[in-house]
């Protein structure tokens, strides 16, 4: 039980054993509990092999064909096979496969788009948006005044009448819609018009659902923005890395925006690793995978829901479900904490117009990417919301955590062996 998969893993244990403990250890910890962190996955062996080559050594400022150093055939190559892809999967006109992160991919939306002190709106943090839609603590918030929109207090979705009326109240010029804590689907249409009617650029962050976009699972956002930003290792379950889809208009500005202006060198292991993960998720099986997500989903917030924790919005459309512990007498601190000794992991989140502060918070967002890949199906989602309120309760439940996940591992421990429920899809 001490192999894992790797271009040399010998070489690691004999050179570094302290590090290949913590490789092991943390295969191990993926395998032994639950995922449910909305925003993380079980990528291939396929992307690790691309994640763990040669690539890494070359440098290759510029893009393919025009690159500040020599020796570059091999990742143009790479390169060019990811933004093919990218552009075949998300049917778009340019994309850029650069960035380090999603965070890197919006600085370079916005670098493209406005300028420091130019305003935008997008969602409220509190309200699912993220740290890069505005936040004070953010580059975003300190160079553009940004307005925030929020959810209705009644329906919990978003104030569509809301946006426009901040969006005729302060002439944004940019609009920025996606969240990282909203189960429901974006009316892009709506946003559009909005974006329209003020004369401002639309991008929409597709982060965390952008493999259910792939994946032909939720609608696709490309058709209705300038720019769409996303990451590559969330739902699209491929590395750690960012992704930039625009119009054909803006790609020599979204491509400097990414370098030379926000970034130097790629990451071309991680640009071949896109690559393969957008390969995969050009395939049936991924369409499978990207639709099972959702039903596993709905299936988990109709879980949560009769356990007592109430899905915000009553439910979902996505990959992820937040729900509310008020009726419960539980923090999603303390729901965060007791999921944690048991072994599930899931991560405490503001519910909309949230009387705890962020870092007590009163739900949970809980995602099923990971135990998707892992081949769990609606009748798990029913056990997995049963552990997650026993959890909550303060019940012991991490034996049957371990017995639940035992049936369905995620990573293969012989050299050989495959990621259970990736390549064949759920
Ligand atoms: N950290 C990501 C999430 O969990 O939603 C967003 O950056």
């Amino acid at each position: 039980m001490d192999t894992v998969w790797g271009p040399d893993f010998a070489a690691l244990r004999r050179e570094d054993p302290e590090i290949a403990e913590v490789v092991l250890g943390e295969r191990d910890r993926q395998n032994a509990g639950l995922q449910l962190i909305a925003s993380e996955n079980f990528t291939s062996p396929a992307v690790l092999a691309a994640l763990g080559s040669t690539l890494t050594n070359k440098y290759a400022e510029g893009y393919p064909g025009a690159r500040y150093y020599g020796g570059c055939s091999w990742v143009d190559r790479a390169e060019d096979l990811a933004i093919r892809r990218a552009q075949d999967v998300f049917g778009a006109a340019h994309a850029n496969v650069q960035p380090h992160s999603g965070s890197a991919a919006n600085m370079a939306a916005y670098a493209a788009l406005v300028q420091p002190g130019d305003t935008v709106l997008a969602m409220d943090l509190p309200h699912g948006g993220h740290l890069t839609h505005g936040s004070k603590a953010n580059f975003s918030g300190k160079w553009f005044p940004t307005v925030g929109y929020r959810v209705r207090p009644d329906t919990e979705l978003i104030d569509y009448d809301e946006v426009r009326d901040l969006a005729l109240a302060h002439r944004p010029s940019l609009i920025v819609c996606g969240a990282t804590a909203y189960p429901r689907l974006i009316d892009y249409q709506a946003f559009r018009d909005v974006a329209d009617e003020v004369g401002a650029y639309l991008m929409v962050d597709a982060a965390h659902f952008g493999g259910l976009v792939a994946g032909r699972a939720v609608p696709s956002p490309v058709a209705y923005a300038d720019v769409v930003t996303l990451t590559t290792h969330k739902t699209l379950r491929g590395p750690r890395g960012g992704l930039i889809l625009c119009r054909a208009e803006l790609a020599a500005r979204i491509d400097k925006a990414v370098f030379p202006f926000t970034q130097g060198g790629p990451m071309m292991h991680v640009v071949a690793a896109k690559a393969v993960a957008l390969l995969e998720a050009s395939t049936p099986a991924f369409q499978g995978y990207a639709h099972q997500v959702v039903r596993n989903s709905r299936a988990l917030a109709a879980g949560l829901a009769a356990e007592g924790m109430r899905p915000v919005t009553g439910g979902t459309d996505t990959h992820l479900v937040l729900a509310d512990l008020r009726d419960l007498g539980v923090s999603g601190r303390e729901a965060e904490q007791r999921c944690a000794r048991a072994g599930i992991e899931l991560t405490k989140n503001a519910v909309p117009y949230d009387p705890s502060p962020p870092a007590v918070a009163s739900g949970i967002r809980v995602g099923t990417p990971a135990v998707t890949t892992q081949g769990m199906r609606e009748g798990e989602m029913r056990e997995v919301a049963g552990l997650i309120a026993a959890a909550v309760r303060g019940e012991p439940v991490s034996a049957a955590v371990t017995s639940l996940s035992g049936r369905f591992p995620a990573y293969a421990t012989e050299e050989s062996g495959a990621l259970a429920g990736t390549l064949g899809g759920p």
